[in-house]
């Protein structure tokens, strides 16, 4: 099991937070997320995700991932 810490900038309410979250949930590996605005800490499996997978889905979602 792997863990990230992602920083995300264009985030700015609980709309963003429950977009983002639910953009995670949407994976399939990720066991869990907590999301706040501005940051995501991600649980996820490596096995059947990746972080670029996290940063995809992020960036899908609308919002852009912080190196
Ligand atoms: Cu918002």
């Amino acid at each position: 099991m792997a863990e990230a810490k992602i920083k995300i900038e264009g985030m700015s309410c609980q709309h963003c937070v429950m977009a983002v979250k639910k953009a995670l949930g949407g994976i399939s590996g990720v066991t869990s997320s907590d999301v706040e605005v501005g940051s995501a800490l991600v649980r996820y499996d490596e096995s059947k995700a990746t972080g670029k997978d996290l940063k995809a889905a992020i960036e899908k979602a609308g919002f852009t991932v912080k190196p």
